[in-house]
């Protein structure tokens, strides 16, 4: 069951009731929408029921990983991994591209990184440049694409039916963003920094993949312009040889073949602008959410990850040994403040026990969590985990819903047998 009864129930009413005959409601009314309804998946497992059959399959410097489309390639990383290591091996981490005219062979002697715009000196960088202009930064970061675990809302969305593996966590090496946008003088009124990478459309009338950060932010010590990913050159799928990391930001502004940093002294608007005026936008309210079915009145682009947390070391289905040691393990993260809590409940909810904090690897980091417990009675039970971060967000009991299928950040169940 994803979350519980009440949660289908509440999204049941709305669906009975109004809003699914016109406008942004048809993006949440199919067949599968109803199938979802009779059969309730669980928020861990299950999404194949609804993304129809995923099969492991192999591209170039990756292991098997989970077909989620093959055109352009968009990999998932099966959730075993991430009970393996907190760190996400580069051959396990999952690929995204929106866009089929992507590069598939890079000179790294003639790669260029491209700095206009609103500067004083526009620089033409190459990758010894900027491995030596600056010192290099590390920063342990997870990049998690937006729509992770988009297959899981109710009622369901368009866009691809991810589980939960579009996440990794890796150690980037890299030069600082504000450190190059300093050498090449970013000039008054500077107010956005789009970014560009190598992947281009195959048709002029599809937008190009690009993104913007507001200066402010671009010139804060968070982004990197990052060579490398966990101490090799980045995998190619995975944006080789440059890619932009913005830690606590999600996936989708981690622009991957990164050629082209462009300062704008206004908005950022156009056809190529599509990525942050029309795509990747969350409701503009607390909760970022609307009633299922709803289209937000004003919206806003996405920005930092929300708290969230899972357990990786059981799942749905699993049988648990009763009135026996168990250490259950798992992970938790946030957008840059850091895990203060995690909490998991092995009796539906009932009781909670704090888990103990694995090594901290700064606050954009998976942090690793165990907890020594012990089933007290046989019988069917739902494991439960939630997680508090150090600026006091916690994460919502029941899953809230956006016509993007985005930020999802709801309290993980899994379901086991204790006998
Ligand atoms: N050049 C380029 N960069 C991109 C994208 C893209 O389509 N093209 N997709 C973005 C999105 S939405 C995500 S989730 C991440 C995925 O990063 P990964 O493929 O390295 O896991 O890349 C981001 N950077
Ligand atoms: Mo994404």
């Amino acid at each position: 069951m994803s979350d519980d009864g009440k949660t289908t129930g509440k999204y049941i009413a709305p669906l009975n009731r109004r809003r699914f005959l016109g406008g942004v409601s048809a993006a949440v009314l199919s067949a599968s929408t109803l199938r979802s309804f009779a059969s309730t998946p669980n928020t861990s497992e299950g999404v194949s029921l609804s993304a129809g059959p995923r099969p492991l399959v192999r591209y170039p410097e990756k292991r098997e990983l989970i077909r989620v489309h093959t055109r352009p390639p968009h990999l998932e990383t099966p959730f075993e991994v991430f009970n393996e290591s907190v760190i996400t091996p580069n051959d396990a981490f999952f690929v995204r591209y929106h866009l089929a005219n992507f590069p598939t062979n890079i000179d790294p002697e003639t790669f260029r990184l491209k700095v206009g715009g609103h500067v004083d000196k526009p620089l033409s960088l190459s990758l010894t440049d900027l491995k030596t202009m600056t010192d290099a930064q590390e920063v342990v970061a997870v990049n998690q694409c937006s729509g992770n675990s988009r297959g899981y809302f109710e009622p369901r969305v368009f866009g691809a039916q991810l589980g939960n593996g579009a996440m990794g966590n890796a150690r980037w090496t890299g030069a600082p963003l504000r450190a190059v946008l300093n050498s090449a003088g970013v000039r008054k009124g500077a107010q956005h920094v789009v970014f560009n990478g190598l992947d281009k459309p195959v048709l002029n009338t599809t937008p190009d993949f690009q993104k913007s950060l507001e200066i402010d932010h671009a010139l804060s010590a968070e982004p990197l312009l990052a060579w490398s990913m966990n101490g090799v050159d980045i995998p190619f799928l995975n944006g080789y040889p440059l890619k932009l990391i913005v830690p606590g930001y999600f996936g989708t502004y981690w622009v991957k073949h990164l050629s082209e940093i462009t300062v704008l002294d206004g908005m950022f608007t156009g056809q190529d602008a599509y990525f942050m005026t029309k795509g990747y936008r969350l409701p503009d309210n607390d909760c970022h959410c609307v009633e299922p079915g709803d289209a937000p009145s004003d919206t806003r682009p996405i920005s930092r990850i929300p708290v969230r947390s899972f357990v990786t070391s059981i799942s749905t289905g699993d049988l648990m040994p009763v009135k026996r040691d168990i250490e259950l393990r798992g992970i938790a993260f946030d957008g840059g403040s850091g895990i203060n809590r995690v909490e998991v409940s092995i009796d539906n909810g009932q009781l909670w026990q704090q888990a103990k904090l694995g090594n901290d690897l700064g606050p954009y980091s998976f942090r690793e969590w165990r907890l020594r417990t012990q089933f007290p009675v046989k019988g069917a039970t739902t494991v439960r985990v939630r997680a508090n971060s150090k600026r006091g967000e916690t994460q919502p009991e029941r899953a809230t819903w956006n016509p993007g299928g985005y930020h999802r950040n709801v309290v993980e169940t899994v379901e086991v047998m204790v006998s």
